[in-house]
């Protein structure tokens, strides 16, 4: 691998994973100059640049060395992973980053009856996954005909290209207005931050470990809220009891009221209006719920 001192990460130019991505990014303390051709976007604070591709392009850029480190649904690592030989360098998930989720499903027409794995026997299935379908199929013993298609996959059973379907859903609109419905589920997806399964023995390995660091705090504060509340010493523990998730929250004297305390609480998730009424029933006042901006274990 040639030596670089800037680490390069392979992103989505214009798509669904775009605008998350940067945003994630950014949240990290890194922001980018975008140049004239947009393929190649230089790091302004930090030593990491951006590269700005088609996301089936990522997992083939890491492998090659060309990126560092790539922005990329699962669906098209695993994709990438099968269907590419052995001489490939490994790529490894890093981090899931809890933006784009979908799920790679096999969807049959509505009408058929739908029994389990044997009832797509010698059928045709229609993807472009086959690699992915491809493990799926061996796994369950079924001989399938896998149908390659690059794009407009949903359309096959209409046009009698193929009996069944194997693609990407979300909401299900897509395959309800083609009279499918889900019949299995072979992959949950979401993008993930992929590498390779070694760090760079340069200045990028000490980036990659920082940067590694930030998106933790990131991720973890996304979803984090503090609860701040007033209690008597008599009330805490019918409290502590209702404090949804997290850690041991801290208790803070009130100057001057020794029978009361201001209890500070990390909660891993939403704190819903239900849950706030709960608690405050069992004899919490004067209850804040405060995003958190950073955090730094
Ligand atoms: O140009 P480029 O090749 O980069 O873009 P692309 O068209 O291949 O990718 P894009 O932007 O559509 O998707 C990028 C990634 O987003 C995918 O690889 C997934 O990891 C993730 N993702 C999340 C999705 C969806 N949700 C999704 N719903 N990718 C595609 N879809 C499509 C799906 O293929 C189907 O046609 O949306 C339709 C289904 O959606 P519902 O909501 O109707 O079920
Ligand atoms: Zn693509």
């Amino acid at each position: 691998m040639k030596q670089r001192d800037r680490l390069r990460i392979a992103m989505q130019k214009s798509g669904r994973l775009t605008e998350p991505a940067l945003e994630l990014l950014n949240r990290c303390g890194l922001s980018f100059r975008q140049s004239r051709d947009k393929l190649f976007c230089f790091g302004e604070g930090e030593p990491v640049d951006l590269l700005l591709v088609r996301d089936d392009d990522i997992p083939g850029l890491i492998a090659q060395g060309v990126c560092d480190l790539g922005i990329v649904g699962r669906n098209v690592l695993d994709e990438f992973r099968l269907t590419t030989g052995r001489e490939a360098a490994p790529l490894v998930e890093l981090r899931p980053l809890g933006f784009g989720r979908c799920r790679l499903s096999i969807a049959v027409p509505q009408e058929l009856d739908y029994q389990g794995p044997q009832t797509l026997e010698g059928e045709r299935i229609a993807t472009s996954y086959p690699g992915l379908l491809g493990e799926w199929l061996r796994t369950h013993a079924v001989n399938a005909g896998v149908v390659t298609l690059s794009g407009s996959v949903e359309i096959a059973p209409k046009l009698g290209t193929a009996d069944a379907i194997c693609d990407l859903v979300q909401s299900g609109g897509t395959l309800v207005a083609n009279q499918l419905r889900e019949a299995e589920v072979l992959l949950e997806s979401e993008a993930v931050l992929a590498g390779p399964l070694a760090l760079p023995i340069d200045e990028r390995g000490d980036m990659l470990e920082l940067l590694l660091k930030r998106l933790d705090g990131v991720i973890q504060v996304r979803e984090s809220r503090l609860l701040l509340l007033q209690t008597s010493r008599s009330s805490l523990e019918a409290i502590t009891r209702l404090l949804p998730g997290g850690p041991q929250p801290t208790l803070l004297a009130v100057a001057g009221q020794p029978d009361q305390l201001m209890l500070q609480a990390l909660c891993a998730g939403e704190v819903s209006w239900r849950q706030l009424e709960e608690i405050k029933k069992a004899g919490a006042r004067e209850m804040y719920v405060l995003p958190v901006e950073k955090m730094l274990a």
